[in-house]
């Protein structure tokens, strides 16, 4: 069973991992460098069966990212809270307000200008994706942005198409001069693409992972973008090969870890794309129908901010 990697590797972490201090102040246990791999073909996907998932959520936010939107407005009324606790951080730090999360999110939803000031999250993985800033000369040594930047998915989607076997089919969201201006630098940073016998094979690198909390999420999203150019490309969906640089658990994550390790994995969920629409940017969250997935039930615990 594919889950087998991934408990593995939640179990090696948890009891030989590095045990550091983080920027959070939590504390993990860490690994530096791991590989799984997916077999993404006949609909197969990475979705945890020894805890539930909320892969709506993840493919919500893939969606929300091929917006190039970085305000969480769109996602927060949609449901989707797994961006709300940096802004909410920053708007307690700055204003010294104690205002809950729930509150925080009903203020974005009702108050566009308040969304406007305190939801962005700064030139994150949608604004890189979509419209990469480019800086044209605009004489005596001066610089201007142009108005448009590159849209990398859709350059990879022609270049899939059109020159399969390149070896640069890359998009990328560590965008080094605006790093600094982020709420959170890319996590799942590098995404490359790989086509041999009709079959589209993906690699993500993540330089930082929450192996409990982001991971299962990340490893869905991963397989669900390569579906989706699978589909618009014409290919059959290969792999996912998913490489972590710091591979972590943090150390209040201890019931999560034994509560998941003492659970086998069940069943072999199925992702259909039900529709293909016109363009890799015009897919709807109805597109996305998950079956055989009955997993055992959701263990939550504490994101670290
Ligand atoms: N993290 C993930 N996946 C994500 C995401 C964040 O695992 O998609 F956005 C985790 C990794 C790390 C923290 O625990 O969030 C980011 O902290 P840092 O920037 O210090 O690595």
């Amino acid at each position: 069973h594919f889950e087998w990697q991934y408990l593995d590797l939640l179990r090696q972490i948890w009891t030989t991992g590095h045990e550091r201090a983080d920027r959070t102040g939590v504390g993990t246990r860490s690994l530096f460098g791991a590989t799984m791999r997916f077999d993404l073909s006949d609909n197969a996907i990475p979705l945890l069966t020894t805890k539930r998932v909320y892969w709506k959520a993840a493919a919500r936010e893939m969606l929300w990212f091929l917006t190039g939107d970085t305000n969480i407005r769109a996602l927060v009324a949609q449901g989707v809270h797994i961006w709300t606790d940096w802004p909410l951080d920053s708007y307690r730090k700055a204003t010294g307000e104690a205002i809950d999360r729930d509150a925080f999110e009903a203020r974005i939803i009702a108050d566009a200008e308040f969304a406007a000031r305190w939801g962005d999250l700064g030139p994150v993985y949608g604004k890189q994706w979509v419209n990469w800033p480019v800086y044209e000369p605009a004489g005596e040594g001066l610089f201007r942005k142009r108005p448009q930047g590159i849209n990398q998915i859709a350059e990879l989607v022609e270049s899939l198409r059109n020159n399969p076997g390149s070896r640069r089919h890359i998009f990328e969201g560590w965008n080094v001069a605006e790093l600094d201006q982020m709420a959170l630098p890319p996590c799942h940073k590098t995404y490359q693409f790989f086509v041999a016998d009709g079959k589209l094979t993906g690699l993500l690198y993540q330089r930082s992972c929450d192996l409990a909390l982001g991971v299962p999420f990340n490893i869905f999203s991963a397989a669900l973008i390569i579906r989706m150019l699978a589909q618009q490309c014409d290919l059959q969906p290969g792999e996912l090969i998913w490489n972590g640089g710091d591979v972590h658990l943090y150390l209040n994550h201890r019931d999560l870890v034994e509560t998941q390790l003492a659970r086998e994995p069940n069943g072999a969920p199925k992702l259909e794309i039900a529709n293909r629409p016109a363009s890799i940017f015009e897919y709807a969250i109805d597109d996305f129908l998950v079956r055989d997935y009955a997993p055992q039930p959701h263990i939550s615990a504490p994101v670290a901010v």
